[in-house]
């Protein structure tokens, strides 16, 4: 049963975004700085497009936390879209005057029939019933992670309490493994109207043995943690520990024997191919995930397709875009992890107070 539970809403051109989060125990510290420093992270790395060059994410939380702690209640955190501004009619909420030209025009412009490959564009009209692409659009941006990056800060609030730590670095740009080549790349696919994808690990260290269980399917936490990592927009892999390299390593490679310090009075392992992860439990190493993002499907340099009124070939629509957004993607993929871990701690651990839950789990 999921304890820490949480819905989003909002477009990329709307007025904000919003989050409710519920299962936070009371009298947990809720750093806001620290929030707006992971939004402010998602919103940089090098490759990234004109929109955030607009937006300065910072959230208004507008329920739930009194003098900076929460207080049991459903937390509701809001996150505004400056470039609303430049939206309020072709994105208005109520009925617009179409039969006014300028409004009509503004409406217009807007409007979207060229579906792009690869993202939600056509499978989506054709799911909702929508001649107008733009209502599909405008939810299925990556602008909803920053959501989910103010909502995983939040979960990062409550796993510091117990001296959890996480990180995550780029691996791999295009073909590019080194920085200044990675940035090289990135140079060429914006001059070329292109983009690019990449690798990036996500590391958690200090969790606790026995997050997870074996004893169902939706209870495994490497399951529960590649469901949330893959609910990114644009992954394309999420492996754990040694990953696909598993398939070659023969059994007595991949497995981390098992060691005992008597002083510490505790197991540990001296390899790490299981991502700190067995039976579908954590084992108490450190939990790393390598997760690969396809290039973003939105390019300067369209790809063949169809208009979705006429049923021409056209060339896909363009709308504004980044050239890489991996460092975002870590940035957010590291926020869908510590959901998870908070959750689980919170199933493990249970209590309605911070106090009660550290309790618990320091005894
Ligand atoms: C994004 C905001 C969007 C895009 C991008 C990510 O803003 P706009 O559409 O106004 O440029 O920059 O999203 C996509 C391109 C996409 O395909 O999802 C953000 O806040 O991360």
């Amino acid at each position: 049963m999921t304890k820490f539970r949480f819905l989003t809403s909002g477009e990329s051109h709307g007025q904000c975004l919003n989050a409710i989060i519920e299962g936070l125990p009371s009298n947990l510290y809720i750093d806001i700085d620290f929030i707006n420093s992971e939004l402010k992270k998602r919103q940089g790395g090098y490759g990234r497009g004109g929109r955030m060059q607009i937006e300065h994410d910072c959230v208004k939380i507008k329920s739930g936390v009194r003098f900076s702690k929460t207080t049991g209640a459903p937390v509701c955190i809001e996150i505004q879209n400056k470039d609303w501004e430049n939206w309020k009619i072709p994105m208005s909420v109520e009925e617009v005057d179409l039969t006014d030209e300028n409004v009509s025009k503004l409406v217009e412009e807007k409007k979207i029939t060229r579906v792009r490959p690869g993202h939600a564009d056509l499978s989506g009209a054709i799911k909702y019933n929508q001649e107008d692409v733009r209502n599909i659009l405008e939810r299925s941006s990556a602008r909803e992670t920053a959501s989910r990056t103010a909502v995983g800060a939040v979960a990062k609030c409550f796993l510091k309490e117990f001296g959890i730590t996480f990180s995550s670095k780029i691996i791999q740009i295009g073909e590019a493994f080194d920085s200044e080549q990675m940035k090289k790349e990135i140079d060429i696919a914006k001059e070329q109207g292109d983009t690019l994808g990449g690798s990036f690990e996500v590391v958690f260290k200090n969790l606790p043995a026995g997050l997870g269980s074996f004893v169902n399917w939706d209870r495994r936490i490497d399951g529960l943690l590649a469901q949330a990592v893959m609910s990114i927009p644009a992954i394309k892999a999420v492996e754990i520990g040694a990953g696909a390299k598993s398939a070659v390593l023969k059994g007595s490679q991949m497995h981390d024997e098992i060691f005992y310090d008597k002083e510490k009075n505790k197991y540990y392992r001296k390899t790490n191919n299981a991502g700190g992860i067995e039976g579908g439990m954590t084992n108490g190493e450190d939990v790393v995930l390598k997760i690969t993002m396809k290039p973003i499907p939105t390019m300067k340099k369209p790809l063949q397709s169809v208009d979705i009124k006429t049923k021409e070939p056209y060339t896909a629509h363009f709308e504004r875009s980044d050239t890489c957004a991996l460092e975002a993607c870590a940035v957010v993929a590291e926020a869908m992890c510590a959901i998870v871990f908070a959750d689980a701690i919170l199933e493990k651990f249970g209590g309605d107070s911070i106090e009660e839950i550290k309790k618990n789990y320091f005894a």
